[in-house]
């Protein structure tokens, strides 16, 4: 089944961060949609938690170099 997993992000200083996310999340296995907001400084992310956990979405953000927290 899918979720909806809802992210905070900060970090984001230009808009091609946005694409940057975006892309990463994309890479991720089980993710349908990523879409990321520049000015509320939000992600909502369509994926699978069986196979890629908001933890692991966190995760992958902040692995390149974002802040991340999961909303919802
Ligand atoms: Mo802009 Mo963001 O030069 O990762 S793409 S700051």
């Amino acid at each position: 089944a899918l979720s909806t997993t809802t992210v905070r992000i900060s970090g984001m200083t230009c808009a091609s961060c946005v694409g940057v996310v975006e892309g990463l999340l994309h890479k991720l296995p089980s993710v349908q949609s990523a879409r990321v907001n520049l000015l509320a400084g939000r992600a909502k992310i369509t994926h699978d938690a069986a196979q890629t956990s908001p933890d692991e979405l966190a995760d992958a953000i902040s692995a390149a170099g974002y802040k991340a927290n999961i909303l919802e």
